[in-house]
């Protein structure tokens, strides 16, 4: 790994920060662009309380001078706001109230199998770093993830494709311009219809005291072919991405293209063409590969999906046992959201920005972006020019 992304802190603790190892110097990062994509991650019908008392803003403490990276780890800290209403349970530092102790498990949450991991008699030792708060940490790495792409000629893009069982229709021809009015969807799916049908959906479950599950698109444009490698397992780019994808809280399954649908098809119907035109180079007409062969960037789009479970915290608790006494009891009951598939996928974008940018380093990385920029020109010439002959 070229690149390196650590975040700390706890949901109801004093902050999040994110360290980010690898830059080059040389980026230029936008404050606004960066706290764009932490409100944008806020986003989303179906969340809870819990976003109307934080407005996450970034700030840099590290790794940045004038707004331009030193090649030196990045530090990025997101305060809690509701940090104030948590100050004697979450606080650092040992206080005089006796804080009780959470017993009561939640189905499908980190809770009971990390008290069993660590020896612990108190739930919230596990869950504060288990949820899913962590992620604005991510998104604000990511954000300087994509300042490199884009540097790089790479756009970064997600939308929401299924919540529950209402799916939006597949789209296999979007371009970035489809994304521009992406996030004024409530749940941030392109189409219009199946929009307001996973409104009414997070509307009619949550009546039911129900959390919903769903479905996200990451889609990344302006890829040169070679990133990533078929050399070694650990290299190759589909795994990278897919550990990436299933490390966001919640995530199930992971589909890249074509995902899972190949499994079932006939080889004829599941690979993609290869065509050459002078001047244009290689191109394939279809993109069943999701953009990525042999481990590695075709140079079309890439196209990765997240499958998210619904949240394991419920307004009407699943049964669950007290882990101080082991008799039956409900699962701990706490403020939550219904939904935030949409916000996955901004997480998602996030994450995938980071795959990128650390292949794009390992291939291209230099100490200042300006190097870093000569080699990776070089290497878009060569792939334009298509292989050459040596000398007969
Ligand atoms: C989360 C539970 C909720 C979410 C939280 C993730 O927090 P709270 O318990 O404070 O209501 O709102 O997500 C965020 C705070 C966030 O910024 O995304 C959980 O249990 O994972």
């Amino acid at each position: 790994m070229a690149l390196h992304l650590i975040t700390a802190g706890e949901s109801h603790g004093p902050g999040l920060t994110c360290i980010v190892e690898g830059m080059p110097a040389g980026l230029e990062l936008d404050h606004d662009a960066l706290n764009r994509d932490l409100s944008r991650r806020q986003l989303g019908h179906g969340r809870g309380g819990r976003m109307k008392i934080e407005r996450d803003r970034v700030e840099l403490t590290g790794g940045v001078r004038h707004g331009r990276t030193l090649g030196g780890p990045i530090a990025l800290t997101v305060v809690n706001r509701d940090y104030a209403n948590w100050e004697e349970r979450m606080n650092p530092w040992p206080v005089e109230a006796t804080v009780p102790e959470v017993h009561l498990p939640r189905p499908g949450h980190a809770d009971l199998v990390g008290t069993q991991k660590y020896g612990l008699t108190d739930v919230r030792d596990i869950l504060e770093r288990a949820s899913a708060r962590e992620t604005a940490a991510r998104v604000a790495g990511g954000a300087v993830a994509k300042a490199l792409l884009r540097d790089l000629g790479v756009s970064v893009f997600s939308h929401v494709i299924q919540i529950t069982s209402v799916t939006a229709p597949r789209r296999d021809d979007l371009t970035p311009d489809d994304f521009s009015a992406v996030d004024e969807s409530p749940v941030r799916c392109l189409d219009p219809e199946a929009s307001r049908a996973m409104v009414e959906e997070i509307n009619r479950l949550r009546k039911q005291n129900e959390s919903l599950g769903g479905v996200f698109e990451v889609r990344a444009f302006g890829l040169v072919p070679g990133l990533g490698s078929h050399i070694s397992w650990e290299e190759r780019l589909d795994g990278r991405l897919g550990m990436a994808i299933l490390s966001i809280q919640a995530m199930k399954a992971v589909a890249i293209g074509d995902g899972i649908e190949v499994a079932g098809l006939p080889g004829s119907r599941a690979h993609d063409e290869i065509f050459y035109e002078d001047g244009h180079g290689y191109y394939r007409e279809t993109n069943r590969s999701g953009g990525l062969e042999g481990g590695m960037t075709t140079g079309a789009p890439l196209v990765v999906r997240g499958s998210m479970k619904p949240l394991p915290t419920l307004t009407k608790p699943l049964r669950s046992v007290d882990i101080a006494t082991h008799e039956p009891a409900e699962a701990l009951r706490e403020r939550t959201d219904s939904c935030t598939v949409p916000a996955a996928g901004v997480v998602g974008e996030a994450m995938v920005a980071f795959v990128l940018a650390d292949a794009m380093l390992e291939k291209f990385g230099a100490d200042s972006l300006d190097q870093m920029r000569a080699a990776y020109e070089a290497h878009q010439r060569w792939v334009r020019a298509g292989p050459q002959r040596g000398p007969s």
